[in-house]
């Protein structure tokens, strides 16, 4: 496959994905999310690699999300495609190739990681940070929402206090907030970073590949549930983004104005 929004790199046992449009803060759009599948399945069926590092270009942002500007059919706003599941983007395919590859994935977060990239790390097995790094959730500022991995499994991290706190005030926390919170796993200042989940690759490269197999299998085993709840509510974000509510949350991020959800109230 072309790689045209991320770079794959292999080295030392190690597959390095990078999501790689800066222009927009990393932020995702059909293509992107394909490509990122294509890695991990490349990564997957290396038998040379023992780990991968999920990381964004740049030192503003990992992943902002959905692409807020793409109005081509892209961007999955327009309520078509991706699978079938109505939403024109592989998300829940992307979450659960994470979850499935039965290598650990790091998550490398260096710098913003919000909405849809939030999520990401959120189903990555650890997390570094740079001390840069802002984590939050943004879609009910802009007319979206993850009610699967992204609320139901970040509750099981955080507590359902924490995740509700971050789902309804859509405020952004530091690395060290994240740490405590348990989301993080490992904060280091920001030209330490790739060095730093490098380092941990390494570490486990070290242990028994099929341990550390079993071992993702069964912490996986236990929140299996909530892909049948991701696909509930993916089908309800098709529905949703067909709606003006959802369209008055993207087009007041694009145009740069307060939104206004308030004649939505029902
Ligand atoms: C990241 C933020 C907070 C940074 O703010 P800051 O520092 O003030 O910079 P900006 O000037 O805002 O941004 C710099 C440039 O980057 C562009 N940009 C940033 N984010 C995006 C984006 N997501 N899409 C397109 N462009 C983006 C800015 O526009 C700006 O460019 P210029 O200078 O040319 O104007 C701030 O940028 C921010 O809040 N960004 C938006 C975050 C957001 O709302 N993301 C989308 C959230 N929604 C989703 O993620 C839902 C879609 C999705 O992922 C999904 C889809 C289906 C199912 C589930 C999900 C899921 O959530 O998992």
């Amino acid at each position: 496959m072309e790689l045209i929004d991320t770079i794959l790199e292999k080295k030392n046992g190690v597959a390095k994905i990078t999501i790689n449009r800066p222009e927009v803060y990393n932020a995702f759009r059909a293509q992107t999310i394909k490509e990122l599948i294509w890695c991990f399945r490349e990564a997957w069926d290396d038998n040379t690699i023992g780990a991968v590092i999920l990381t964004g270009t740049g030192e503003k942002a990992f992943c902002t999300g959905g692409d807020q500007k793409q109005k081509d059919g892209e961007s999955g706003y327009d309520g078509k495609g991706g699978l079938g599941n109505g939403i024109g983007l592989e998300i829940e395919n992307l979450h659960q190739t994470i979850r499935n590859i039965p290598k650990p994935v790091i998550a490398a977060v260096n710098g913003y990681a919000i909405g849809g990239g939030h999520v990401l790390h959120v189903v990555c097995d650890l997390t570094i940070a740079a001390d840069t790094a802002k984590f939050g959730q943004s879609g009910p500022k802009v007319g979206s929402f993850d009610a699967g991995y992204g609320s139901a499994y970040l509750a099981r991290i955080v507590g359902e206090k924490k995740a509700r706190e971050i789902w309804y005030l859509c405020e952004q926390y530091s690395a060290d907030e994240c740490k405590e919170m348990g989301l993080v796993n490992k904060v280091v200042p920001l030209h330490e970073l790739q060095q730093a989940a490098e380092d941990w690759a390494q570490k486990i490269l070290q242990k028994s590949p099929t341990a550390i197999k079993m071992l993702k299998l069964s912490f996986n085993a236990d929140s299996a549930n909530i892909q049948g709840i991701t696909q509930l509510s993916m089908a309800n974000l098709a529905l949703f983004y067909q709606s003006s509510e959802s369209a008055e949350g993207k087009n007041a991020f694009i145009e740069k104005r307060p939104v206004d959800f308030s004649t939505f109230r029902s």
